[in-house]
Parts: structure tokens; C-alpha cells; sequence
């Protein structure tokens, strides 16, 4: 179960002014000390985030965060750790109190909401303390007017931990439950599959990297079958196989010579455009990508990189896809990075262009994020395969597989 990859977990966020039980609630729910329960508020710093499995849902990830409400410098950053959260939350556990001060509904609970519910993620609000308060009326007719769903609960004994669990399963959202498939709807049954993964320097010793892994289960999924070669064999193996195969899909790093080994008749695309279509809003994405057109010399761009990986030699991210699109541009351009969750959502603004890595360890929730603070920033963003088709002047084949 913890082989898991956290992109493949439920993320459940736990949210909620200090010392309302959120860590004593995700304590009884793991029935572990995994986070740091105490009578003084502000406990909690970092987010803590909590492996398990939920039947029937399966691997979640739950992530206990500070208080929302916490004051001081300190206690800023903290706050500030805890809106990251938000972007890759896909089920957001609001836990209040009728025994706090102020009662259950505060700024504080309405903020919360309110961040939630403009990701359009699902709610569950828990009256937590029920062996010291029953929920106000007050507060029931507002999440009722809301449609959140609530539940009581007594952390300290697990009261209601029934209930609790019954109410998430609920919640849990359509699309986690069905996620889209990487590759096998794009070919007919029968058909062949072939996958270009050129083993050079930057790959890892003795594996897959988890695109890969994932895309030949899709295949195995489905009852497909696919081919697995390097770049250097593909035009002899291509000569080959009768009929031709359907589809050829490769690492962009290879993307101009497979466009070149491929004949026209046979489509091709890259593995970090499944994972475009897999983990976000895949028609804005196509539609930001065409914004390259409109880049200058001296125009602002962001890379961003979900791994924290060091950089290798000829890396993608920080060497290939800045010089294709200066070479494009016909000029320097102005290049920013970002890595991990840090994510510059206050200065988006600033950018012509946001770049994102195929993300294959993130939920599609964060991806989604992403879109949208860019969507309110005014900012398109695309997606390293994407972006890299665009350059190489293969865009239009290398989305035709996907017949839109
Ligand atoms: N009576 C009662 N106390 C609780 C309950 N849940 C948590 N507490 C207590 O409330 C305090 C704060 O809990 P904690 O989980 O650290 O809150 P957090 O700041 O929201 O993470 C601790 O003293 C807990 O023992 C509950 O359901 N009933
Ligand atoms: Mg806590």
C-alpha cells in the first residue's frame, strides 16, 4: 500500500481554525499518532500527510494542516503552507466546533469553504467536540444552503467514526473513482502499440520512469498489446511488424526522430501528451499552447517542475525546452523555474507563457489548480509535450490521435 503513488491516492485535506481537533480527527480515523495532538493552539506547522487505505475507495492520502486562523509571523507561513494545500486537495474535511469560541461558523470556516468550493471540490463539514456541544441551528442552515454535507463526531473516543467514514465515501468525486484512460481508447481492439523510451544518461538505472510504467499497464489493462524500443530501433522494428502498428508513442527528448521514422499513415504522440490529457483540462491546454505564437524576445516564462530531481545533463526542463523556444522566438527569452508545489500564484500575472511537466506524480486535482490560477491570472499554460510538439512544428500529428 505505501508503494503507492501519491498521484494515484485520494488526497483528503483537513481544514480548520486551531485546536478544533483536525489532528485528533485524523488520528482516530488512522488510529495512529501520526500528528501532534495538543491542548496549545498552533501545534500543527507543516502539513502532515497520512498514507492509508479507505475501503472501498482504496489509497488516500489524508493531509492535516495548521490552523487557518493561526496569528504571528510564524503563524503566517504556516497559513501560507496550508493554501498549497488546497491545490491539491480533492475532498476538503472542514472540522469546527459549537464549543469554540465564536461558535461553529466564523470568517475563518467561511474562507475555507470558500476556497474549496472555487476548486469545485467536495465538502464534508464535521461538528467535531459532540460530547461537548451539539451543532447551532445557525450553522446547520447554512451548510444546508450550501449543500455540504455534515456529520458529528467526537474525536477523543471515535464517536461517530461510522458515519464519518460512510459521509466521505459519498463525497468521494465521479471522476477519481473513473479516471480517464492514458492510451488505450485511442487505438481499436487488436491493434498494436508502440512505445519509444530511449535509455540514455537521464534515465534511471535498472527501471521504467512512472509515465512508462503506467502507459504498458493501460495497454495490459485493456488487453491490448504494445512494443517497447529505444529510438535507435524503431524505423527497423516499424519495417517489421505486419500490419503496421496503430499508434506510436514516445519521451518528447525523442520526439523530432520518431516524427521523422514514423511514416504518416501510422499516428504518433508523446507520452507527456497523454499525461496532458490525463491529469488536466486537455482542450485549454492545446488552445494555451498555440500562445507560443505570441511570444517576443524578453518575454517571461515559467518553467515548472513537479519532481525536485537534479538536473542531469542535457535536462528538459532547464537546458532542451528553453533553447527550442528561444531558437523559436529567434531571441532570449526570460526564464523562471519552479519546482515541487511552490507554485508563484501571486505573480502569475507576470508571465506570457507557464510551462508544466508532465506531472505524472500529482493528482489531477493539482494540475487542475494550476490551469486555474493561471485562467484567473490571465496566463496561458501548457504542458512540457505539448509545448515541445508546438516547437518541433509536429503539433497538429501529434494531436490527431486524440481526434479533436
Ligand atoms: N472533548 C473533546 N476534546 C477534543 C475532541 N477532539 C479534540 N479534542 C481536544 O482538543 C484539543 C485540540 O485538538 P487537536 O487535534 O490538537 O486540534 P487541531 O489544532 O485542530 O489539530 C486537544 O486537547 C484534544 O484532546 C473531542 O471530540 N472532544
Ligand atoms: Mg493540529
Amino acid at each position: 500500500m505505501q508503494t503507492t503513488p501519491k498521484g494515484f491516492r485520494l488526497h483528503i485535506g483537513i481544514f480548520g481554525r486551531r485546536n478544533v481537533g483536525k489532528s485528533s480527527l485524523l488520528n482516530a480515523l488512522t488510529r495512529q499518532q501520526s500528528s501532534i495532538v495538543s491542548e496549545q493552539a498552533g501545534t500543527t506547522t507543516d502539513p502532515v500527510e497520512k498514507p492509508m487505505e479507505l475501503l472501498p475507495i482504496g489509497p488516500v492520502q489524508f493531509i492535516d494542516t495548521a490552523g487557518i486562523d493561526d496569528e504571528g509571523s510564524l503563524g503566517s507561513l504556516r497559513i501560507q503552507k496550508t493554501k498549497e494545500v488546497f491545490d491539491r486537495t480533492e475532498i476538503g474535511i472542514v472540522v469546527s466546533s459549537e464549543s469554540q469560541q465564536d461558535g461553529s461558523w466564523t470568517v475563518f470556516e467561511q474562507q475555507i469553504v470558500d476556497e474549496l468550493r472555487k476548486r469545485k471540490v467536495p465538502i464534508l463539514f464535521i461538528f467535531n467536540k459532540s460530547d461537548l456541544s451539539e451543532p447551532s441551528p445557525e450553522t446547520v442552515e447554512i451548510l444546508k444552503q450550501l449543500s455540504i454535507p455534515f456529520v458529528r463526531f467526537d474525536a477523543l473516543t471515535g464517536q461517530g467514526i461510522l458515519e464519518l467514514r460512510e459521509a466521505l465515501i459519498r463525497t468521494v468525486p465521479e471522476d477519481f473513482l473513473t479516471p480517464p484512460p492514458i492510451v488505450s481508447d485511442l487505438v481499436l481492439p487488436g491493434e498494436m502499440i508502440v512505445l519509444v523510451v530511449p535509455v540514455d544518461k537521464e534515465a534511471p538505472k535498472g527501471r521504467l520512469i512512472l509515465p512508462q510504467v503506467q502507459t504498458i499497464r493501460d495497454v495490459l489493462d485493456a488487453h491490448q498489446s504494445c512494443i517497447v524500443v529505444q529510438d535507435a530501433q524503431l524505423k527497423e522494428v516499424l519495417s517489421r511488424i505486419q500490419p503496421p502498428p496503430a499508434l506510436v508513442v514516445t519521451d518528447s527528448q525523442a520526439f523530432a526522430q520518431v516524427a521523422d521514422y514514423t511514416p504518416e499513415s501510422i499516428m504518433m504522440t508523446s507520452f507527456s501528451i497523454l499525461f496532458a490529457r490525463q491529469k488536466g483540462d486537455f482542450p485549454t491546454m492545446i488552445e494555451s499552447t498555440r500562445s507560443i505564437d505570441q511570444l517576443r524576445p524578453g518575454s517571461k516564462i515559467l518553467i515548472a517542475e513537479s519532481c525536485t530531481h537534479h538536473p542531469i545533463g542535457e535536462d528538459i526542463g532547464t537546458v532542451k525546452i528553453p533553447n527550442w523556444l528561444q531558437k523559436y522566438v529567434g531571441g532570449e527569452l526570460d526564464i523562471h523555474h519552479a519546482q515541487g508545489h511552490d507554485f508563484p500564484t501571486n505573480t502569475l500575472s507576470e508571465y506570457a507563457l507557464v510551462i508544466q511537466c508532465g506531472a505524472c506524480m500529482w493528482n489531477r486535482r493539482e494540475i487542475l489548480s494550476r490551469q486555474m490560477h493561471c485562467r484567473e491570472a490571465n496566463v496561458p499554460m501548457t504542458n512540457y509535450g505539448l509545448a515541445i510538439a508546438f516547437l518541433l512544428g509536429i503539433f497538429d500529428r501529434a494531436l490527431k490521435p486524440f481526434n479533436i
